[in-house]
């Protein structure tokens, strides 16, 4: 929930504002990305100021032609040395995630946060988090509909292709609101079909990586638990999380958990957790990382083995 006191903050604080710079957690997903760019625009349509957008890591194929893509900066890129009066803070989780951004933050005269994770980490001297939403773009569409602010069908596109992809298509939807909101979205006159084409798309290279990773999975206790491992060599032909593999191995009748391993490096894992009606949270935040109840994940200094390892061990009290 939005208070009147956080939206009257907020609306004084753009206002009085020369300079504003929004990012969002590194690597960025759907959410992350299209939350920056969405609000990004609509501070520029409703208070004529002029932002910066950035993000940290690779931006993933599918995600390329989003709607002010060439908008964004990689942070690297942006000069060190400009003034921050705002900086806005998007779809975190923890501190740890933000990377590169970090010292334009350090720097802002005032830190504004819009997160839907569990957040014991905040950053904000504002605070617009709401765990109850399925993305952070459902958390921009509400400050939107609260402050009146006009829109186009660039930032309602951005909106929904935040939402679609932290429901994973509507499958992780926790309340009806999020659904009315894409409705009023598609009413707007997004294409929906358009954008989860565009989020399905990609190079002939992943998804044959990732039919194989899927298909060299080993299944563990009683086959409820499958864990698929992408080595280093077949990382590099990966784009984005290996969506591919966690919905292959999703689909097997009597599954409780899919555990992805990417060597994104020698002795740097991605873990990638899911949870068919099993939580997985937990297990990510063992890990040191985080993520929401049946999707999550982690990335460890570690080698595979030990990795794996670890995982078996932590499944192993889930699933007795
Ligand atoms: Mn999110």
């Amino acid at each position: 929930m939005i208070t009147q006191k956080q939206i009257k903050l907020f609306d004084e604080k753009i206002s009085n504002a020369k300079s504003v710079v929004l990012f969002a957690h590194k690597n960025p997903d759907g959410d992350a990305l299209c939350s920056v760019a969405a609000l990004g625009h609509l501070i520029e349509l409703n208070y004529g100021k002029e932002v910066i957008c950035m993000y940290d890591g690779n931006v993933p194929d599918n995600l390329d032609n989003i709607p002010l893509r060439r908008d964004m900066h990689y942070y690297a890129r942006v000069d060190e040395n400009i003034p921050v009066d705002v900086a806005i803070v998007m779809d975190y989780g923890i501190k740890r995630n933000i990377g590169g951004p970090q010292k334009f933050l350090d720097k802002a005269k005032f830190v504004i946060e819009i997160d839907h994770h569990i957040n014991d980490d905040k950053v904000g001297d504002l605070c617009v988090d709401d765990e109850s939403a399925a993305a952070t773009g459902e958390i921009v569409y509400e400050l939107m509909r609260l402050l009146k602010w006009k829109s186009d069908l660039m930032v309602l596109t951005l909106l929904l292709t935040a939402i679609v992809t932290d429901t994973g298509c509507f499958k992780y939807v926790k309340n009806g609101r999020v659904l009315e909101i894409a409705a009023d979205l598609v009413d707007g006159g997004v294409n929906i079909q358009r954008i989860i084409n565009d989020l399905s798309n990609k190079p002939r290279k992943t998804v044959v990586t990732e039919s194989l990773v899927a298909g060299s999975a080993e299944f563990f206790y009683g086959n409820k638990l499958a864990i698929a491992i992408i080595d280093n060599k077949q990382y590099k032909n990966l784009d984005g999380r290996g969506e591919t593999v966690l919905g292959l191995l999703g689909q097997i009748r009597g599954l409780d958990y899919i555990a992805l391993l990417k060597e994104q490096k020698p002795n740097q894992i991605g873990i990638s957790l899911r949870g068919r009606f099993k939580p997985v949270e937990q297990i990510a935040v063992e890990f040191g990382g985080g993520g929401h109840e049946f999707a999550a994940g982690a990335v460890v200094n570690d080698t595979l083995d030990n990795v794996k390892k670890r995982l078996l061990a932590l499944f192993k009290e889930v699933i007795k």
